[in-house]
């Protein structure tokens, strides 16, 4: 768990922490914390919050820049400075397995981890904070890793002009500078003048300049412009689950304040086939000042919370026009026996996508279908068809879904087909 503690008026401290499962395992038990590293943050926000294992078992932490806007602590921002844990992804070895890992540098109480040998900045104690994996972040708040390719995808929260997406190919992280505050997406960036969307250059200290080579720049950003305005990126997951295969690969992602949940599919660092789904997958736009999180389950699905006041926990399912009627189960062919009761797949089952009943159409293949039956149920009532064809004759049926907003329309189906002959 990430949480903030201290009295309303500060200090703050950010605080890592690890519980134990109680006897229900879908919760923790209270009295069972551990605090794993505890470090104090200046301001009330730019938390981050971020914690997630990566594929190489570490734990990353990803922590915002000490808050109050424009990056104001430190001679330079937190975020170009590798003495503070501020502005920066941690990675520590929680499990104490790596037989090479150090101790603890600047999170030192409790520092019930070790830093992994491989970290970028390891120098001991005291200069650079060990813990650092990347820096330059001004409020990653959301971020994860793709689980089939390991890619780490970090949303990171602009000032008041530009919000990006940040990507890293599998084990490439090490080290990285991610710009913040030399630069907001891929604009240069001036504390002392936050609203300026394209400043000049500022020059501060040891930090890298604005477009400096060395810092790595998102594959994708976006303004504040729009109705509702956007205002912090929600960074979200590549799907990988098993419902809408045809979305495979394809990474989500939201504004907290304009509520759109948007996708695109990462070729490499550039992002192709962009899309927006707000319109369906929130019609009535209760996610504006509300799309605080994207989350996943063990099957790879992905949900999305929203704290705007409805508390709803939205799940992303297949368009209903994708969908496709199939046999009751993994490899069956859909079953039209005559010997015994059709059935076919629940769609409402096997996608959460609500069909409001069935249609089952006769006809002949390339000719015209009648619908036969309208159900609820995906299985024909005992005893089959009554009909039966002609000599020398088939029959051919097809099955759909309808629901509220449309019916199932799988394109190459043979034949015209009359919907109103439904008994
Ligand atoms: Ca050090
Ligand atoms: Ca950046």
């Amino acid at each position: 768990m990430f949480y903030t503690e201290g009295p309303l008026a500060g200090p703050w401290f950010t605080v890592i922490a690890r519980y134990n499962v109680s006897s229900n395992p879908d919760q923790a038990d209270p009295l069972s914390e551990l605090r794993i590293i505890r470090f104090q943050d200046p301001e009330t926000n730019h938390k981050a919050g971020q914690l997630q294992f990566g594929p190489d078992g570490f734990l990353y932490i990803n922590v915002g820049d000490g808050g109050g806007g424009g990056d104001q602590h430190g001679t330079c921002g937190n975020g170009q400075s590798k003495n503070t844990l501020l502005g920066k992804i941690l990675r520590l070895d929680v499990r104490n397995v790596d037989p090479n890992a150090v101790a603890p540098d600047c999170g030192a109480v409790p520092g019930n981890y070790k830093i992994p040998f491989s970290n970028p900045f390891r120098d001991g104690l005291g200069g650079n904070c060990d813990e650092i994996w990347e820096y330059g972040f001004r409020n990653p708040w959301r971020s994860s890793f793709d689980p089939a390719t390991g890619d780490h995808y970090i949303g990171e929260v602009g000032q008041n002009c530009w919000e990006e997406i940040d990507w890293v190919a599998a084990a490439t992280g090490a080290g990285l500078n991610f710009g913040w505050r030399q630069m907001e997406g891929t604009h240069c960036f001036d504390t002392n003048q936050q609203s300026n969307c394209n400043p000049a250059p500022v020059a501060c200290g040891t930090s890298p300049a604005c477009h400096d080579p060395s810092l790595v720049l998102p594959i994708l950003e976006y303004g504040h412009t729009g109705s509702p305005a956007p205002c912090a990126v929600t960074g979200g997951y590549v799907y990988r689950g098993c419902r809408m295969t045809s979305f495979l690969g394809t990474y989500f992602y939201g504004d907290y304040c304009a509520g759109t949940v948007k996708s695109f599919v990462n070729v490499g660092g550039t992002p192709t086939s962009p899309a927006d789904w707000t319109s369906s997958v929130d019609p009535t736009t209760t996610l504006a000042n509300g799309l605080s999180s994207f989350g996943v389950d063990a099957q790879g699905e992905v949900y999305i919370t929203d704290n705007s006041g409805t508390g709803q926990v939205l799940k992303l399912v297949p368009p209903f026009p994708n969908l496709e009627v199939s046999g009751d189960g993994a490899g069956s062919v859909l079953l039209l026996d005559k010997t015994g009761d059709w059935t076919w797949e629940d769609l409402f089952r096997s996608t959460d996508v609500p069909v409001s009943f069935y249609r089952v159409y006769r006809g002949t293949p390339n000719g015209h279908f009648d619908c036969v039956l309208k159900t609820t149920v995906p299985k024909w009532p005992a005893g089959g068809d009554p009909a039966a064809p002609a000599a020398d004759q088939l029959f051919a049926y097809l099955v759909t879904a309808v629901n509220a907003s449309s019916e199932e329309t799988a394109t190459g189906h043979p034949g015209t087909f009359n919907a109103a002959s439904c008994p």
